[in-house]
């Protein structure tokens, strides 16, 4: 058992790099973006340098930052146990001809997105003071539930101490357990209330009768939710699960960080979030003892359809050192006027968002993954943040030798058809060997035993 000196916590944004696959397959049904973009052309070597950029702009404003590598792509293992066999350039030929999306979903970068790797619950909030993750299964799509296995062995080797971190596996592959990570979970705390209250919102229930939305799927349940914070060992008196407005869910709502978002007592959220949105705020009022700042947006001041243009609750909010906050939001808020006043009021209005900081990552964007959808937030004590693997952490000259790493490796287009070129698989292995040594995570990826 650990003796921690401190439990203050804090956030470690963990951004994913994004990898040389990066291309739109329309995959994603109900995520409005990614099926407006279905078979663009898409720009690599921009959407990492994109990436890379927002995790400058948080490290220069002293905001600890992270790095998770991309997952090897194309999965050819995948593809074989579909039944394309030959070489390389056989089954990528095979796959092209019968069903592309196999194809794509065989190149997806998916993983880019962090939200969804896992759910995090911190050390100070749990049963044996451990930090919990539970990589998510992701299996309402089948791009992504392609990700969860190996995001299970890179968190175990980043977090590897087992006093300190608990690294659960996926939930078991099923309907019922659809689970799709840190996308549909935040924790609340405050100065006076500095236990984590843990708010996991879901679509759907396999075995509640709930309404629930119709054209477009639901992706998390609710079963899935509270098996995590059973194995997290939340205190219950400190857990609300709430549902998702279905009718948000069939105009592209498709997780809730894409309309709602929070940090530490302050949560920035549409009126039209959740199915009974006043009762999960009193809920909320009521656990952190009236200590929560809220900040509700009005659908009239934003339609859900232009919450979802605009991306607005996609935006980070995140701690400074001076104790106040800042909102790090898309461009594309700023390119929506009702999204624009919203920023304008909040940075009036009396609260701790002081600042406001636009970032460009309209490649991930196109595919519906917005700036707090690249982060994963892990909660961290000073003594855990010893026992991370250190290579991972980002600073300036790291920043400069990955910016050099993209312009080397990466194209600067790519388009569904290029994704049968074999020499894209050598491209690949060339750069995540030289990615692994930047790092300093030898033999990360199978290839490399
Ligand atoms: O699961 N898009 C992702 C976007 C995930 C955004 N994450 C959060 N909201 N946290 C998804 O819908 C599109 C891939 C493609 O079409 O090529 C995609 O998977």
């Amino acid at each position: 058992m650990k003796t921690p000196t401190t439990t203050r916590t804090v956030d470690v944004n963990f951004d994913s790099l994004i990898g040389n696959t990066h291309h739109y397959g329309g995959l994603a049904y109900g995520n409005m973006a990614s099926m407006k973009h279905k078979h663009r052309i898409a720009n690599p070597k921009m959407a990492a340098l994109q990436g890379l950029k927002k995790m400058h702009e948080l490290m220069q404003l002293g905001i600890p930052q992270a790095i998770l590598p991309p997952h090897y792509r194309p999965n050819i293992p995948f593809l074989r146990d579909l039944g394309f066999s030959g070489t390389n350039e056989d089954i990528l030929r095979s796959a092209y001809t019968h069903q592309i999306e196999l194809l794509s979903a065989a190149f997806s970068a998916s993983a880019m997105w962090a939200a969804n790797a896992a759910t995090v619950s911190p050390s100070p909030d749990t049963h044996d003071t451990k930090v919990h993750f539970t990589p998510s299964n992701l299996i309402s799509h089948l791009h992504r539930s392609l990700e969860g296995r190996f995001t299970h062995h890179l968190l175990n080797t980043i977090f590897n101490d087992p006093n300190s971190f608990s690294i659960h596996t996926p939930l078991l592959a099923q309907s019922t357990f659809s689970d799709e990570g840190a996308a549909n979970h935040s924790r609340f705390f405050s100065r006076e209330a500095p236990v984590g209250v843990h708010l996991f919102v879901y679509g759907k229930s396999a075995f509640n009768e709930t309404r629930t939305s119709h054209r477009f799927p639901a992706r998390q349940t609710l079963e899935a939710s509270m098996a995590i914070a059973r194995r997290h060992g939340l205190d219950t008196n400190h857990v609300i699960f709430a549902q998702q407005n279905p009718v948000a869910i069939d105009l592209g709502v498709f997780h809730n960080d894409v309309i709602s978002v929070n940090n530490e007592h302050v949560f920035l959220y549409h009126e039209k979030s959740f199915l009974n949105t006043s009762q999960v705020i009193r809920q909320l009022q009521e656990s952190l003892n009236d200590t929560l700042c809220l900040i509700q947006i009005a659908d009239s001041e934003l339609s859900l359809s232009e919450a979802v243009n605009s991306y607005l609750f996609n935006s980070q909010i995140v701690s400074l050192p001076n104790k106040t906050m800042a909102l790090i939001a898309p461009i594309e808020a700023r390119e929506s006027q009702y999204a624009q006043n919203i920023i304008d009021r909040i940075l009036d209005y009396d609260n701790p968002i002081q600042k406001v900081v636009f970032v460009d990552c309209r490649e991930s964007m196109q595919n519906g993954g917005g700036p707090a959808c690249l982060r994963l937030r892990v909660p961290l004590t000073i003594d855990e943040i010893a026992k991370v693997h250190p290579g991972i952490f980002l600073d300036e000259s790291k920043y400069q030798r990955l910016v050099d790493w993209v312009n080397t490796h990466y194209r600067d287009r790519l388009s569904i058809e290029d994704l049968i070129d074999p020499n894209l698989i050598t491209e690949t292995e060339t750069a995540l060997d030289a990615l692994t040594k930047i790092l300093q995570l030898p033999g990360l990826y199978l290839f490399q035993s």
